[in-house]
């Protein structure tokens, strides 16, 4: 049967890449993306304007294109969310309930909705935090992910609807800019580097925090959403991992290429206390033993590619 696959907040750091890889794969007309607003370049299929807590606005594009899979991305990260704790709570936790409902009475195949690390807090585990453990978030982030990881397997197990999920760490990319977490510095480092010379960074320099290369994740999403279903032990959301490194682990990395680069570190920034309570690594063994999963970018392979690109778009620009 032909797919027709919906992403719901497709501007975004993950939402740009992912739409490229389903378009890919599953060919540009099969994939409608939909953001709040317009992307900056025009989209390569199909695009609508949909917001996530329109529920009748969403119905529509779920009447229209009759999806087999769905995607949500939209979603207030850590840092932001401190900001405004009530906006992030409505939207992922609202805007993930609209999907699941829709999803349920149009029969849709399978879902996506990414959780995060942040579901984690200051009691669990620091190293090799494992799938199953006290979880403890400080964040309205945190709190609403690990809410919608419960719905996510409620969902599941009451309603039979094939909910996929992964606890993203921190993303690095070069594409599209990340949307007001965290581990936002590891990718403004890079962007720093390239154009001044110098970064302040806002986390210490001993903080470690589990992070992916992008292309990694894709890979690792992809992997998941065309596991059989009969292989997936956990319906909550997948652990996952590809290093962990501290900025000042990344700042000899960038050297390497930059050799006059130098960080200072902010010592008042709130992020700070945010990653305090996250873990440093990530034991992701049942995503590698129910699906296969088996990242490809270290430190040094991250960082080459993340300097390589980022250096071609300031030639070109
Ligand atoms: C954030 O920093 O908020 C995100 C995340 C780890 O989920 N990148």
């Amino acid at each position: 049967m032909e797919e027709s696959i919906i992403i719901i907040g497709s501007n975004g750091q993950i939402g740009t890449e992912l739409a490229t890889a389903l378009r890919l794969k599953y060919g540009e007309k099969s994939v409608v993306t939909s953001d709040i607003r317009q992307p900056n370049t025009p989209s390569q299929g199909p695009f609508e304007i949909v917001n996530v807590l329109d529920k009748e606005l969403l119905q529509s594009l779920f009447e229209k294109y009759k999806p087999t899979q769905v995607y949500l991305l939209a979603a207030v990260l850590s840092a932001v969310g401190e900001q405004n704790p009530k906006l992030a709570w409505d939207l992922n936790m609202t805007g993930l309930l609209n999907v699941l409902d829709l999803s349920v009475t149009y029969r849709v195949d399978k879902v996506f909705w990414p959780s995060s690390i942040a579901v984690f807090g200051p009691h669990s585990p620091k190293e090799e935090t494992p799938q199953y453990c006290i979880m403890d978030p400080s964040t309205v982030y945190g709190l609403s992910k690990q809410a919608g990881e419960r719905w996510c397997e409620y969902y599941f197990n009451k309603y039979g609807l094939d909910v996929r999920s992964i606890r993203y760490p921190g993303l690095i990319s070069w594409k599209a800019a990340p949307g007001g977490g965290t581990t936002d510095y590891a990718i403004h480092i890079f962007h720093e580097a390239l154009s001044k010379g110098t970064y302040e960074c806002f986390l210490s320099a001993e903080t470690r925090l589990p992070m992916l290369y992008m292309e990694d994740a894709i890979q690792g999403t992809l992997q998941l959403m065309d596991a059989p279903a009969e292989n997936l032990t956990i319906r909550s959301s997948y652990n996952l991992t590809g290093l962990s490194f501290t900025p000042a682990e990344l700042a000899e990395a960038i050297k390497v290429h930059v050799p006059e680069f130098s960080i200072s570190y902010s010592n008042n920034d709130p992020r700070q206390a945010i990653a305090d309570g996250w873990p440093s690594s990530i034991n992701d063994e049942y995503a590698r033993k129910d699906w296969g999963w088996n990242p490809q970018f270290n430190l040094k392979a991250m960082t080459e590619e993340m300097i390589k690109n980022l250096k071609q778009n300031l030639e070109t620009t």
